[in-house]
């Protein structure tokens, strides 16, 4: 795909705000700080579209930015932020989840996990829930510039031990640093739309 425009349409707190014209979607769901918003700028060779943070829990809403006049890439909330109260937590969890559930517009799913860390059980539910919701998805480690190449292919390993499962179509190494993964990242975006 080659990007002719990219522009942030709204930051929906509840699916009422969502955009009125209906497009194909692309989502982005991840936990708190693994890099969601740095993946779409990485892949849409953008510095500053999707607003990135080092203070966890910056996207609070469903950010949609509509690419190409065609299509969006929706940046959802970060869940597993410890710091914020309960309340909020359970609210960015129902806005996720009514926006996951009965969505005839979304295309796919890019669940990014951090692939430093061991496979963690919120993650492990997200991509159980995609599964049962037969949305499909593919797993992005991202922060693999973090990583020795040894280090990387044996968390990649856990990562299929703990998710092939739940069915993804695809474990894909990525960096928002180095830009490694950015091309097979888009081929399975591109076959989605
Ligand atoms: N080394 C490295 N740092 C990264 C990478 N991706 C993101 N980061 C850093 O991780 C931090 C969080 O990145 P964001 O893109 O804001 O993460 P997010 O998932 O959108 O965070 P929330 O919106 O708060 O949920 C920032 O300090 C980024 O610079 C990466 O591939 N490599
Ligand atoms: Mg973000």
């Amino acid at each position: 795909v080659k990007i002719i425009s990219a522009e942030f349409i709204v930051g929906a707190v509840n699916l009422n705000n969502a955009p009125k014209l209906k497009l194909p979607e692309i989502a982005f769901a991840g936990r708190s700080n693994v890099g969601k918003s740095s993946l779409i700028n990485c892949i849409l060779n953008l510095k500053n579209l999707a607003k990135t943070s080092s203070t966890p829990g910056k996207t609070q809403q469903l950010n949609f930015y509509k690419i190409n006049q065609k299509f969006y890439f929706v940046d959802l909330p970060g869940y597993g932020f410890a710091k914020v109260s309960q309340e909020k937590r359970e609210g960015w969890k129902k806005l996720i989840e009514s926006y996951l559930e009965n969505n005839s517009f979304l295309k796919s799913v890019v669940l990014i996990i951090d692939s430093r860390h061991e496979p963690m059980e919120l993650d492990i539910a997200m991509a159980e829930w995609l599964n049962f919701l037969n949305i499909p998805y593919i797993i992005s480690a991202t922060k693999i510039d973090k990583l020795s190449n040894n280090d990387i292919a044996k968390n990649i390993k856990k990562f299929k031990e703990a998710y092939s499962q739940f069915h993804p179509l695809d474990i894909i190494k990525f960096s928002a640093i180095t830009k490694e993964g950015k091309v097979e990242i888009w081929k399975c975006i591109e076959s989605f739309l």
